[in-house]
């Protein structure tokens, strides 16, 4: 090839490219609140995992309020990616809809609001319940019994993830979390017989919040003497792991509206110990910068 043939292909490649590139985020302009919303996002709320109950209630989100023919979409991602893409967009002010839920740092973090919800398809607060295998209670009493009396409120557990967010490992966290709660420790723990290296699985899904949750109730047990592995996996296989006993417990099920579905398919091969934390709250959320985007219906 001519060394101009080279040229020519290397800026014909770059010519398609440039606004594939302008597309990527640094090319969106500045919230403008007198041009529709939707154009300026491409009509694309940025969700999590595809798995995760928010986002099929969000699907349903979209059908009720009459998004969907409206062109309106979902797009799937991770906890992480929705994050970090919050945190750019909001570094300039620029617009942007996540699947948002709370207890979560992102609103400490920033300055966030939840779009209200006047049909009510998100369910108005949540709780979060821990779930164990059948059989637990006979075959490690001591683990069921700290696991059923785990309880700690939204501000605590905020507390951990936002120790996360800044860089601590999560056991560490969950260990420091509990050395500065010797009260809580002492009642999660008072009479439970100790074991010995006995070892006990959990499982879990991968958001900030069951993160934190998780890692403080095995750090907990760690401190009865259990062997603790923890195993993070996708929504249906964690209720399966539970389910079919290859795992004995976990922290995650948000009910009655965000695990329904599993919760219902699984409500008779699990053993609910009920809420380990109460005041959960999941739906649309946006940067208070977006003043006149209030409710779903403003999405329109
Ligand atoms: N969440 C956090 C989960 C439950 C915990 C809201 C992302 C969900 O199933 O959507």
């Amino acid at each position: 090839m001519h060394t101009w043939q080279k040229i020519c292909g290397v800026a014909v490649v770059l010519l398609l490219l440039l606004p594939l590139m302008a597309g990527c985020n640094t090319g969106v302009a500045p919230y403008d609140p007198d041009k529709p919303l939707g154009r300026q996002i491409n009509y694309t709320i940025t969700g999590i995992d595809a798995g995760s109950g928010e986002m099929a209630a969000t699907e349903r989100v979209l059908k009720q309020y009459g998004l969907t023919e409206r062109n309106w979409q979902l797009q799937a991602s991770s906890t992480a990616a929705m994050t970090a893409q919050l945190g750019r967009m909001i570094a300039n002010r620029q617009p942007i809809v996540v699947t948002g839920w709370q207890p979560h740092w992102m609103f400490t973090k920033y300055d966030l609001k939840f779009l209200k919800d006047p049909k009510n398809v998100y369910g108005s607060e949540e709780d979060i319940h821990t779930i164990c295998r059948q059989g637990l209670r006979a075959d490690e009493p001591s683990a069921y019994t700290v696991l059923d009396r785990f309880y700690w409120t939204p501000a605590q557990m905020s507390d951990v993830m936002m120790r996360v967010n800044k860089g601590a490992s999560p056991a560490k966290a969950a260990d420091k979390w509990l050395a500065r709660h010797p009260k809580q420790v002492q009642q999660w723990l008072s009479g439970v017989p100790r074991v010995h290296g006995r070892k006990l699985k959990m499982t879990y899904v991968a958001w900030d919040s069951e993160i934190a949750s998780s890692n403080v109730a095995a750090a907990l047990l760690r401190k009865v003497g259990y062997k603790v592995v923890l195993q993070s996996m996708e929504m249906q296989p964690m209720w399966a792991s539970i389910a079919t006993k290859a795992a004995d417990a976990m922290t995650c099920a948000w009910l009655p509206n965000t695990s329904s579905k599993y919760y219902h398919d699984y409500r008779s091969q699990v053993v609910d110990l009920g809420v380990n934390l109460r005041g959960a709250q999941v739906g649309l959320a946006v940067p208070k910068y977006m003043r006149d985007i209030d409710s779903i219906n403003d999405l329109r």
